[in-house]
């Protein structure tokens, strides 16, 4: 077995060195790890991924071609769900796809509740619940970042050490940022959801809002079954549709799922090597960066100018000439060349974070700054850094919907566009309050508030 390289820095050289072990791959695997169950305990496999993991090829090599029945669908209860099966399966075969994996993919499917109930309040509530999005920031990291998961999650580090040994030579990805994704993601493995994929992204499709969206997994789903990575009844999801341990979607799983222990499947659901290996090389296809912090928490001296909280890169150098510092003191340990970004979660009073690049690639398994924040703060937290050091503002109040809109239909109003009024406080509604501070000589944090909103009405009054 060829030996992996000593600690490469960027997914690209460990890609480099993988297209050379590539050419071993043929060659029989050592023995497998045992798959077991990650999340109930065991110990990791020390196995490293044999033939190499590659990046975006076949994670499984398919000895027979899939076949089996290739219909008729048996009738699911719903004539619009019957009517779409028909008309996607021809479609689906158009496009080359194994009529027999079709057949699998869709036959069985039935409406559930959550996307096709008669009562819409039920069907929209289930699809709209977005927790990132509702609550305060500090409440939705009172849920995600827990002392279990933070405990849990230790152990885990040293469960799998030999496993985190492997990920981060291989694709250069520091195992507790991949810890804290498996923690929220699945709780360690131990919640992957009890939905078929097929079934619950068929629901989607008939549903239609997602319907592009979600025929475009399906396929993918059939391309998995077709190529042997995973088997029909493997494909259990959550109620969206992600996937296994660290909750991949289809087309995801299609591009970036590994097979870490080479026995022919990237087992993500049941084999935690497999899924934790399959996070890893998303992370790293995403731009990862191992050794660079996710963010530093800070410190500002007083008189500090918030309008710099704008969203904007700026080299560290910069920062440190405007005399932001770790809030843990101490040096920053980052270059000054480096880029960083300034945020304020809620505003200069609370918690303030430069930004690098690593936030951003959390942010591609859920575009939110709240689990960004969540995975970074975990990550920090399984280490024994527990963060943040700030307090958060919970006694300033916030600002329902109906406020929100209220603030940015009075600065629209007042001049200061902060863009379309749809109840969300966005960079459009901070820039646009920071002007407004500015001018008034406010602290200029841009934090959507009850006291900032009382200004803005004051002064339009
Ligand atoms: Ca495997």
């Amino acid at each position: 077995m060829t030996r992996l390289p000593s600690k490469p820095q960027r997914w690209v050289y460990a890609a480099a060195l993988i297209a050379l072990i590539g050419a071993c791959a043929a060659t029989p695997q050592t023995t497998p790890g045992t798959p077991g169950n990650g999340a109930s305990g065991g110990s990791g496999p020390s196995t490293p991924p044999a033939s190499g993991p590659t990046p975006g090829d076949p994670v499984g090599t398919p000895d027979v071609a899939f076949s089996g029945p290739t219909g008729p669908f048996t009738p699911s209860g719903n004539r619009d769900m019957d009517a779409w099966r028909e008309d996607f399966a021809d479609r689906a075969k158009a496009q080359g796809r194994n009529p027999a994996v079709v057949y699998a993919i869709l036959e069985g499917i039935s409406p559930l509740e959550l996307y096709l109930s008669e009562d819409v309040s039920v069907a929209s509530t289930g699809i709209a619940d977005q927790a990132e999005f509702a609550k305060a920031i500090w409440d939705y990291l009172r849920t995600a970042v827990t002392e279990s998961r933070l405990q849990t999650g230790a152990q885990k580090l040293a469960e799998y050490d030999d496993v985190f040994d492997v990920l981060e030579e291989t694709y250069g990805v520091d195992r507790a940022a991949i810890s804290a994704i498996w923690a929220i993601e699945t709780n360690f493995g131990s919640y992957i959801g009890n939905y078929d994929a097929a079934n619950t992204l068929s629901n989607m499709a008939v549903e239609g809002r997602r319907r592009s969206f979600a025929e475009g997994q399906l396929i993918a789903l059939m391309k998995i079954v077709e190529n042997g990575f995973a088997r029909r009844e493997q494909l259990g999801s959550g109620w969206a549709g992600a996937m296994g341990q660290t909750q991949f979607m289809p087309s995801t799983y299609l591009s970036h799922a590994q097979d870490y222990d080479g026995d022919g499947i990237a087992d993500v659901w049941s084999y935690a090597p497999d899924a934790l290996a399959s996070a890893a090389h998303y992370l790293a296809a995403s731009g990862y960066q191992l050794g660079e912090p996710w963010g530093i928490e800070v410190l500002a001296p007083s008189g500090f100018d918030w309008a710099y909280a704008d969203g904007n890169d700026r080299r560290m150098s910069t920062w440190r000439s405007l005399g932001l510092s770790p809030i843990r003191g101490g040096a920053f340990g980052v270059d000054d060349g480096e880029y960083a970004e300034l945020w304020l979660p809620a505003g200069a009073t609370g918690p303030k974070y430069l930004l690098f690049r690593n936030f951003d690639v959390f942010k591609t398994y859920n575009n939110a700054n709240s689990y960004a924040l969540a995975v970074g703060l975990l990550a920090d937290g399984i280490r024994g850094q527990r963060g943040p050091v700030a307090i958060w503002p919970t006694d300033i109040p916030r600002l329902s919907t109906q406020e929100v809109m209220t603030l940015q239909q009075t600065l629209n109003e007042l001049g200061y566009s902060a863009g379309p009024v749809d109840g969300i406080a966005g960079s459009g509604t901070r820039k646009a309050l920071q002007n407004f501070q500015k001018d008034r000589g406010m602290v200029a944090d841009g934090y959507a508030s009850k006291p900032a909103l009382d200004a803005v009405l004051a002064a339009a009054s």
